[in-house]
Formats: C-alpha cells, structure tokens, sequence
C-alpha cells in the first residue's frame, strides 16, 4: 500500500472521474476502465476518487454503516487479473431484507458471493491492527452475501479503477445468526451458495486471508492512511470466501454457512 501512495490525478481529475463513476452508479451504465484515459492512474488515485464519492453519498443524506473488504482471497484476485486487496465503504441503503426480492435493473452486472460479516463493539485504529484486535473488538459476526456490480464494461478494469468504483458494492444482505467470535473458528468455515437450487459455488473461511479477521484488520490500516478509525457498532464485510457468481431477473439465492446460518434472497 505505501508504494501505492503516490498520486497522479489532480483535483479537478478526481472530482471529473468521480463524477464519472457516480452516473454509471446511479444510471446503471457501464463505462470504460479509469485507466483507459489516466495509464498512470496509482491504487492511491482510485482511493481520492472514492473518497470523494463516499463525501457525495454523505452529501446527499446516506449514512455510512461501514465498509467492506474486497478481492481478498488469491482466487478472487486471480480472477480479476489484480495483486492485492481492496476496501470500500457501505452505506444504510444498500442494505436488502434477508429474504428480499432485489432488483436487477439499477445495477449494470450483478454477482454475489458469500462473506462473513463483523459487527463491533470498540473502536480499532490502525496503522498497526491486528487480526487479534479485530476479534477482541468484535461484537458478533453473521452470514453475508454482497451482491457486488462493477460499472466496468465487460469488468474490464484494474486495482486503482475498481477502488475509484467502490470495489464494485452495490447491495449487501445478511440472515443466519449472530454468533459470539469465540464460539467459532473463522478459519474453518464452510460455505456452499445455490443459485435456483444448484451449487454454484463453494468455500471455506480461510480463503480470505487465512482468517477474515486478517481482512478487517488490513482495512483498519488503510482507512488509517487517510486519518480514519473504524468506530465501535461498524459493519464490515471481510470479503469473498466463494468466487463471485452472475445473477439476473428470476434468479434465486441461498447461501448456507456452516456454524451461521444461512441467506436468501431472489433477483426480480
Ligand atoms: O467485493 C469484492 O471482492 C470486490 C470485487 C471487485 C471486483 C468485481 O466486481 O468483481
Ligand atoms: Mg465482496
């Protein structure tokens, strides 16, 4: 991340490709890659370029409820052709009702993957978190799947291009349980995710990062570079166990989580 903290792009650029990737959001549209217009675009541009759409977001009266951790196991980076993970946030309302029917028309090209969730209960600073400080701090975690819509055309696009489009969130929802951290062993999760009733994907906890506590912990260092600390009653998505697989209208979701529970969901 340090080598990434070099920035290229100027005021004016950030506030042009933010507005760039803000209508793609709210217009379900898809637009070329970031990097087609800036090749020398850094991880830290696509950070100033999400920073100011999460101000505009905050700007129009959302509320922020926490973040996520994205491409956070090997597969998943290897499937986005990307070498390292990313972070974005979340806000109220792109939360959906655990047995709810989501809408596919306002997202450009839904997927969803199964996450586990942290709820805390003290605040975690960085730049030096740990994977311990996250357990100690966490109040409950619970079965997840984020429904994730990257506004790339044919997801054609790279680490600081995806950070800029808020690592591609889109909508989230949550079911299961909540369960206390110490009666679960995050590591050894098991995961299956049927999509109308076939196996579409399956996973174990230590695909992220090993432990997805390691996932919050490395985005509690990030928000640190730009002067951020994750507060106490934060929501965070510690990233993809399964790989990430495409949904349409008329599509239904279960995803069962070992230890969990599980969460339903049906695209319309
Ligand atoms: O949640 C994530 O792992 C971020 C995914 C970003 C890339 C994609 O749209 O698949
Ligand atoms: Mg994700």
């Amino acid at each position: 991340m340090n080598a990434a903290v070099k920035t290229t792009l100027s005021r004016e650029d950030v506030v042009r490709l933010c507005e760039r990737v803000e209508s793609a959001q709210l217009g379900a549209h898809a637009i070329r890659k970031l990097t087609d217009e800036y090749p020398a675009m850094t991880l830290a541009d696509g950070y100033l370029v999400q920073n100011e759409l999460r101000k505009r977001w905050l700007a129009r009266g959302h509320r922020q409820v926490g973040w996520k951790a994205g491409l956070t196991s090997r597969a998943k980076m290897k499937q986005m052709g990307v070498d390292v993970p990313s972070i974005g946030f979340l806000m109220a309302d792109m939360a959906r009702a655990e047995n709810s029917s989501i809408t596919v028309a306002d997202m450009v090209h839904p997927r969803v993957e199964c996450e586990v969730a942290f709820v805390t209960k003290a605040e975690l600073k960085g730049p030096n978190c740990t994977a311990e400080q996250v357990l100690a701090a966490t109040d409950f975690v619970l079965p997840a799947v984020e429904v994730i819509d990257s506004r790339f055309s044919g997801f054609k696009f790279d680490l600081p291009s995806v950070v800029a489009d808020n690592g591609s969130s889109a909508r989230f929802v949550t079911g299961g349980r909540p369960r206390n951290v110490a009666d679960v062993d995050l590591r050894t999760l098991g995961v299956t995710l049927e999509k109308n009733g076939e196996i579409a994907a399956l996973g174990a906890s230590a695909a992220v990062l090993g432990n997805p506590a390691e996932a919050v912990a490395m985005l509690v260092n990030i928000i640190s570079e730009w002067g951020d600390t994750l507060p106490a009653g934060s929501f965070v998505m510690s990233g993809g166990i399964t790989e990430a697989i495409a949904v349409k209208a008329g599509d239904t979701v279960l995803a069962r989580f070992q230890e969990l529970g599980s969460v339903s969901m049906r695209f319309v």
